[in-house]
């Protein structure tokens, strides 16, 4: 006989439980209110083979009230994934287990997102909604036809990316966009009445989503709404009406049960209340034979999925999109077009020019903006709008709402078939540094064309100039931050960001630049991170390093110490991740092992001078901006900060007059 429903979800509890409870740490709570929803879920109605994880048509499972790990562990153990194992269950929230203490996407198959941060898996499911619907749009039902499914929480719905998430996915009519509401009144502190008196089906209809209600406490009423939800157009949102800590008889329905273990004897009584056995990490046989066999259900229609793909005419051209790796062929014939006809470009519109070639050789870029098109330079010519009516656009107008923008691109880029871009001022990826932060931590390859990327914007002035962006994304581990000083250099980064792995961010000038690398390198020399663009005439006494804009302004001020009879490299630098990541006889190279009395190292960048000791030493010089910026023109505001060659010329013969410097 088949178990029943609540006997599958009482083994999603029991786990919960037991593996909390042996960590002496995690959230029990959660998973045990959603149990018998997501036993619904996972047997009745999500697509998914758990012999095949990355089967690419798989439907997409986010579970993004990411606290509750140990549901989503407990359902990829109980359907028959590899891992995680029993023993992986039991080392929950261990030093180098995959159970890690939230969901991480790097850990194992079947974790789609990181998940934690609230909100953001919400967010980041819009983006897989959009990834979906643009891909089925290319390539038929035939080959891309599924939905993304969510698991979120009271937080979730509270954050406010949440609420850019609900705009946009209302606006695209992401219908297989379906999301179940863990609907249970309680938070950390308390009754969510605390904090939330807000009708959140309202505000879910009025963003043009369908909305419905059920017990999520029963199974197949779940089901009944799921199956509501999958028939209308609109994305849903599900209200499941649940308890938290369900089972646990003293503390179930109170925010005891959040985050803390529920303790032997409280574990004990839970047990007898929910008909198990009195023992550790048991499931039951017949339980999980139930469970394995949902998780093979899928099987079949991976099957003939696979024999789709096998005589499709696009199988070749699919399988290329979704491994992810792109040709840099448009590069050099660009490039070289380039050199024939060098002219004073500002690095956004530099950035657009390469982006030209690269939309047109790399069909699988989704360009886009946070509202910012014309100032962002990311729509190439031909490049349609993505909409509910036409997703095979390949430009988002993902309107004023950055954060919302960045977790849909980590949520495309994590789906796979599409290289995501979108577009900002820089000094906004604040707005968005959650989701920047989650690129980098799940490796997921968004590139943030980021302009307007200095007091170089002008008299938009401090509210705009970005001081501390910079650094504090060079902050960040596994981002590239990438600020190109040419139109050549702006290329170049491009290429490196296509090809990478990891995310990254363009931080592009508003101003124009002039050429400064007007001859072919024969390699990209951007990827060295940084390079000696000038070499000193006379005898090296300085050498000067500097990113973007103030390339240009180094070599200004590396003229007039030359003519000073002061030998001066200039080295344009950008990005410090690729140098730091050179061999130690390269950067010797570039930055000699001597103290700054022998040769003088000086940084220039228009932001904050804050960690460029890392390149100058403690004895260096290092000019920059430590300051909010000023309402001025650009060339007003340069001035005022004292970056011109002449005021940096005279600063670096100031100084090693001051220090003695010969
Ligand atoms: C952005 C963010 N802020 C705060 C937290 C800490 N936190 C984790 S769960 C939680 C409360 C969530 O309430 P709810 O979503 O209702 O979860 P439940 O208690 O019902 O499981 C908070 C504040 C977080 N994980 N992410
Ligand atoms: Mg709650």
């Amino acid at each position: 006989m088949q178990p029943t429903d609540r006997r599958l979800a009482n083994a999603i509890r029991a786990l919960a439980m037991d593996a909390v409870e042996s960590a002496n740490s995690g959230h029990p709570g959660m998973p045990m209110g959603m149990a018998d929803a997501a036993t619904a879920l996972f047997t009745r109605h999500l697509k998914f083979d758990a012999a095949d994880p990355h089967w690419p048509d798989r439907d997409r499972f986010i579970l993004s009230a990411g606290h509750g790990s140990m549901l989503l562990y407990s359902l990829l153990y109980l359907t028959g994934y590899e891992r995680p194992t029993m023993d992986d269950i039991k080392r929950f929230r261990q030093l180098g287990s995959v159970t890690a203490g939230h969901p991480e996407n790097f850990e194992m198959p079947g974790i789609e997102v990181t998940t934690g941060p609230l909100g953001q898996g919400f967010a980041m499911a819009v983006g897989m909604a959009i990834a979906e619907r643009h891909l089925n749009a290319i390539y038929g039902d035939e080959l891309v036809d599924h939905r993304t499914y969510v698991i979120a929480g009271d937080g979730d719905l509270m954050e406010g990316v949440n609420h850019e998430a609900v705009g946009l996915a209302g606006h695209l009519q992401l219908g297989r966009l379906i999301v179940l509401w863990d609907d249970n009144n309680i938070t950390i502190d308390g009754p969510s009445l605390l904090s939330r008196n807000e009708d959140v089906l309202d505000r879910f209809q009025a963003g043009k989503w369908h909305t419905v209600e059920c017990d999520g406490l029963n199974a197949e009423a779940v089901s009944r709404a799921i199956d509501e939800a999958v028939a209308d157009p609109r994305p849903s949102l599900i209200r499941c009406k649940t308890v938290i800590g369900f089972g646990a008889p003293h503390k179930q329905g109170t925010a005891a049960t959040h985050g803390s273990p529920l303790g032997h004897d409280e574990i004990e009584a839970a047990r007898q209340e929910l008909g198990l056995e009195d023992r550790d990490f048991f499931v039951p046989e017949d339980v999980l034979a139930a469970w394995r066999e949902a998780g093979r259900k899928g099987g079949p229609a991976n099957a003939e999925w696979k024999q789709r793909l096998a005589s499709s005419s696009n199988k070749g051209d699919f399988l290329a999109r979704m491994s992810g790796k792109v040709s840099d062929a448009w590069l050099e014939p660009y490039l070289n077009k380039l050199l024939t006809e060098p002219k004073p470009v500002a690095t956004r519109k530099a950035s657009e020019m390469a982006l030209e070639a690269i939309n047109a050789a790399i069909p699988w870029t989704v360009g886009g903006s946070a509202d910012l098109t014309g100032s962002n330079n990311t729509r190439t010519k031909g490049l349609e709008p993505l909409t509910g009516d036409n997703y095979s656009g390949r430009y988002v107008h993902y309107g004023i709402r950055e954060f919302g923008m960045a977790a849909a691109m980590n949520g495309m880029a994590l789906h796979g078939g599409v290289i995501p871009y979108g577009g900002s001022f820089l000094v906004f990826t604040d707005y968005a540094r959650p989701a920047i932060r989650l690129s980098a931590l799940q490796k997921a390859r968004v590139i943030y064309v980021m302009t307007h990327d200095s007091i170089g914007l002008g008299e938009d002035g401090p509210t705009h100039q970005p001081i501390e962006q910079l650094q504090s994304l060079r902050a960040m581990p596994q981002i590239e931050v990438y600020r190109p000083a040419d139109a050549v250099e702006t290329a170049e980064c491009w290429a490196l960001a296509l090809a990478s792995d990891l995310p990254s961010v363009l931080s592009l000038t508003r101003q124009n630049l002039p050429p400064l690398r007007t001859k072919a390198a024969g390699g990209n020399l951007c990827e060295l991170g940084a390079y000696r663009l000038k070499s000193a005439e006379k005898n090296r006494k300085v050498i000067i390093l500097a990113t973007g804009s103030e390339v240009e302004i180094a070599l200004g001020a590396a003229a007039q110490l030359e003519r000073q009879g002061i030998g001066a490299d200039v080295v344009s630098m950008p990005c410090t991740e690729r140098f730091d990541a050179q061999p130690q006889d390269y950067r010797e190279n570039i930055l000699p092992d001597v103290s700054n009395r022998e040769i003088l190292r000086v940084s220039i960048e228009a932001g904050t001078t804050f960690g460029w000791e890392r390149y100058t030493g403690l004895h260096g010089l290092r000019i920059g901006i430590d300051r909010f910026g000023v309402s001025a023109p650009a060339k007003d505001a340069y001035n005022f900060f004292g970056l011109t060659p002449d005021k940096i010329a005279a600063r670096i013969t100031d100084f090693m007059e001051q220090r003695g410097i010969q």
